[in-house]
């Protein structure tokens, strides 16, 4: 670490066996049969593991925090305290059927990089955070990315709050047993200024296993678009209602996915179109469905495609209503982000120092450090999954790779503590 010597000495510190455990004992909250985990945010799992995090925090003596929307805030104190602070994270909550590193690993590796910087006895200039942000899958309330958006002045925080899951259970009461579940807390207001922000994060693709290499040196992410649909038409006799004149929303939802596909066809294959939710109401078989709801998730790293793209949304849909109707709900509109050229570079120049192989790619995925990019400077650190694996309960990571990256995390906090 020819920049600072306690660098290397603080990437030294970092634990394999100490994080693998770590990632087993929250990876069992929530756990699946399958090897993954559901861990919905402000659940009761989700509760649970950012007790065990408290824990953790409680037993090293760094100093736990809160906010409006649960973001949890693990500090480790630097000479000036009134610093802005550097921060690492990621997020606990999961997919319904996610694996056991998405988001976890930043949490957990975040804080192995913490604990390893604190054993070696160094002393930084500025405060460290390791922070969980809340909700960032937005698998049961929507929009994911909640607590980061909210941090970084999204002023939506008042009208996410009526939101309800599909058991009908409010954000607003799983948000208040969540913060009862840690009462006492000291809390943070939301934009505290911060100096720069690193998170680490399983790839999700395959392209580091397929070259070969462990450490991602992460330029941005893609643009990230989430719309619902709503298609209404009129429920009606299976076996009386003649077919012409019917308002059928589900065969209209039907031919609205078709032309949306042809909308989005790409022979680059750089388009991500996906209709991850399609509910059809009332779901009986001798009832023409009435009202059928479906998401969109689309993604791109080119704005001109995006401003193409999305404006054919709508219209495609409202061509193929045939004689429903429709209306489009844009969920979620995160643009393309290029992380903040020092910081990639200092990720580079630590993987490089530590001798791990390495190179610079987009994310795929979107992150909560998409969201604070607006705010400090930014960057990623992605680590290899197998076959590119997730979303999924195959996730898998090797206890290696993940000690690797926090690795390079801990090297790059001590270098911008002291910055
Ligand atoms: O959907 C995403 O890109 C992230 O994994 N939540
Ligand atoms: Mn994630
Ligand atoms: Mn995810």
């Amino acid at each position: 670490m020819n920049t600072d010597p306690n660098a290397r000495k603080a990437a030294e510190a970092v634990d394999e066996a100490r994080l693998w455990q770590r990632q087993m004992d929250m990876a069992a909250i929530g756990a699946l049969p399958n090897g993954g985990v559901n861990r919905a945010a402000l659940s009761p799992e989700d509760i649970r593991a950012r007790k065990l995090m408290i824990d953790w925090a409680s037993e090293l003596g760094f100093e736990v925090s809160t906010d409006a929307i649960a973001n949890l805030y693990v500090r480790r104190a630097g000479r000036n305290a009134d610093a802005p602070p550097v921060a690492t994270g990621s997020h606990l909550d999961s997919q319904p059927k996610g694996g056991k590193f998405d988001g976890a690993y930043g949490v957990v590796g975040g804080f192995e990089a913490l604990e390893a910087i604190h054993r070696a006895g160094i002393e930084t200039e500025r405060p460290i955070d390791v922070i969980a942000w809340t909700n960032e899958e937005g698998g049961r309330y929507q929009p994911g990315v909640m607590g980061s958006s909210l941090y970084v002045g999204d002023d939506a925080h008042e009208k996410m709050l009526p939101l309800v899951d599909t058991d009908g259970i409010k954000l607003a009461d799983a948000l208040a047993d969540t913060l009862a579940s840690t009462p006492g807390l000291p809390t943070r207001t939301f934009g505290a200024p911060m100096s720069a922000y690193v998170e680490a994060h399983i790839e999700q693709g395959p392209r580091l296993e397929n070259a070969n290499n462990t450490i991602g040196v992460v330029s941005g992410i893609q643009g990230l678009f989430w719309f619902g649909v709503e298609v209404i038409g009129d429920e009606a006799h299976a076996g009386t209602t003649p077919l012409k004149g019917r308002k059928d929303a589900l065969k209209a939802a039907v031919s609205m996915v078709a032309a949306l596909e042809d909308l989005m066809a790409d022979e680059t294959d750089t388009v991500r179109f996906t209709v991850g939710r399609f509910e059809c109401h009332p779901g009986a078989p001798s009832t023409v469905p009435g009202r059928v709801y479906f998401t969109i998730d689309f993604r791109h790293p080119d704005p001109a495609v995006i401003a193409r793209l999305t404006a054919g949304i709508a219209p495609t849909c409202e061509a193929n209503a045939r004689n429903c109707s429709v209306s489009v709900s844009p969920i979620i509109a995160s643009a393309p982000v290029d992380f903040d050229p020092a910081v990639v570079d200092l990720v580079r120049a630590s993987a490089s120092e530590l001798g791990l192989t390495h190179m610079d790619m987009p994310s795929g995925a979107g992150h909560d450090a998409g969201h604070i990019a607006g705010l400090c400077p930014t960057g990623m650190i992605f680590v290899p999954c197998e076959k590119g694996i997730s979303h999924n309960e195959a996730e898998n990571a090797t206890p290696a790779d993940l000690a690797a990256g926090s690795r390079v995390l801990a090297a790059t906090l001590v270098k911008l503590a002291n910055r």
